[in-house]
């Protein structure tokens, strides 16, 4: 989960990303992204895999919460992002 401080708002950029994905699309590893500070089912903002890389999320409040799930078998690269919030930015891997 990333929060940022009173007063700011958290967007999160990824910069590289490569998830398992099946031959249909479905995803077998994802990343699940919440507009929240919780996995809250009506806060889902969307559920990637693949070689696409997602859109910049902005939180709508001061938190994201990421949900990555990750089979045993097959892993791929992963991904890359980094956030920022107001001033300042850090890095995530
Ligand atoms: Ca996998």
């Amino acid at each position: 989960m990333i929060t940022s401080p009173d007063g700011t708002k958290v967007s999160v950029f990824v910069e590289d990303f490569q998830l398992e994905m099946d031959s249909t699309g479905d995803c077998i590893d994802s990343l699940e992204v919440y507009d929240s500070d919780m996995a809250d089912v009506d806060k889902l903002v969307g559920v990637y895999c693949g070689s696409l890389i997602p859109p910049v999320f902005t939180a709508s409040g001061q938190s994201l919460f990421f949900v990555f799930k990750s089979d045993s078998a097959l892993n791929y690269r992963g991904f890359n992002a980094s956030f920022e919030f107001g001033e300042g930015n850090g890095i995530i891997v």
